[in-house]
């Protein structure tokens, strides 16, 4: 079954769940198929499940009908998880999953090992959004599930930069593109866009932030009663690492800040060189080469220096 009208065949009621804390390519994922299937196969009754309904995506069609707890007692001929990378991921709709009749996984990661009966997982492949696309009949592409694919397929490759992005990607963003949507919008909207709050609090942070080792290592915090003052929590505090690492010169940027009094919660970038893993597993945590993250506890200034010797150890190491 190697597209969606195969997959669709003899299906009356069809059920479509995504993974707890959406992102980006959950919902586009998710919605894209909603849409396929409610244009294009109108007698079949369907059904989206999704744990929230962010505000940020209410301009994908179709985001109304997003349903936030799931029927009881509903059974369904068919049911399919997008972007879900095991059974337990998959928040309000896990027992619609097991009750009914035929499952299928639509997924892109690569610790998925396949619980659904029929699964399409592509390990190496962008996002959800593009293992989708190549199950869709291009001219079945409107454009509204092609904005819903476009942003699944943006926010899983970071706007177009992680090593996930293949020509592929580019070639299938291109294809949706011509449908028309805007496709900048979406981009500022949903990736970029920060409240006033946010931008306040990471210039706050990129103002007192400190650069050591000759500036290849940069260090932004945050304290306790800052974080109090500005009443803000670490989901406000996104992308601020990143922007660190962006300053010239730096190869390692870390930002901590302070969960409750003297824990912290450390987020570490490398522009390459330095495997920030290996610093972040030392202290228990873990992530990529490039980006990972850990929880200390201690003073500021210890975990910054505990922090910065680990750091240490790899520029010396490197000869960087
Ligand atoms: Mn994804």
């Amino acid at each position: 079954m190697n597209n969606l009208s195969e997959i669709l065949e003899g299906v009356r009621t069809v059920g479509i769940g995504g993974h707890v804390r959406p992102d980006g390519d959950c919902y586009g994922s998710c919605m894209a198929t909603f849409l396929y299937i409610t244009k294009w196969f109108p007698d079949i009754q369907t059904d989206l499940y999704l744990e929230s309904k962010r505000e940020i995506f209410r301009y994908l069609a179709g985001f109304d009908a997003i349903r936030t707890e799931a029927e009881e007692g509903k059974i369904y001929d068919l049911f399919i998880t997008c972007d879900v990378s095991a059974m337990d991921r998959l928040s309000v709709a896990e027992e619609l999953f097991k009750t009914a009749r035929r499952t299928v996984c639509i997924d892109h990661h690569v610790s998925n090992t396949g619980f659904a009966d029929v699964n399409h997982i592509r390990g190496t492949v962008s996002s959800a959004c593009e293992v989708l696309y190549a199950l869709m009949d291009e001219e079945k592409i409107d454009k509204d599930i092609a904005t819903a694919l476009y942003t699944g397929m943006a926010h899983d490759t970071g706007i177009f930069q992680y090593s996930n992005t293949s020509p592929e990607t580019m070639r299938i963003a291109g294809e949706l593109m011509k449908t028309g949507f805007d496709f900048s919008r979406i981009v500022d909207e949903t990736f970029y866009q920060k409240t006033y709050l946010q931008t306040q609090v990471m210039g706050r942070v990129l103002a007192e932030s400190i650069m050591l080792r000759n500036g290849k290592c940069i260090v932004g915090y945050l304290k306790r009663r800052d974080m109090i003052f500005y009443g803000v929590t670490g989901q406000d505090l996104e992308g601020i690492v990143s922007q660190l690492r962006l300053t010239t010169g730096v190869e390692v940027a870390v930002f901590l800040y302070e969960l409750e009094q003297q824990r912290f919660k450390i987020s570490l970038r490398s522009n390459g060189e330095v495997d920030v893993n290996k610093v972040a597993v030392f202290f228990g945590g873990g992530g990529h080469l490039r980006a990972s993250g850990c929880d200390m506890t201690g003073t500021l200034y210890d975990v910054i220096n505990n922090l910065t010797e680990q750091i240490e150890a790899q520029f010396q190491e490197l000869g960087i």
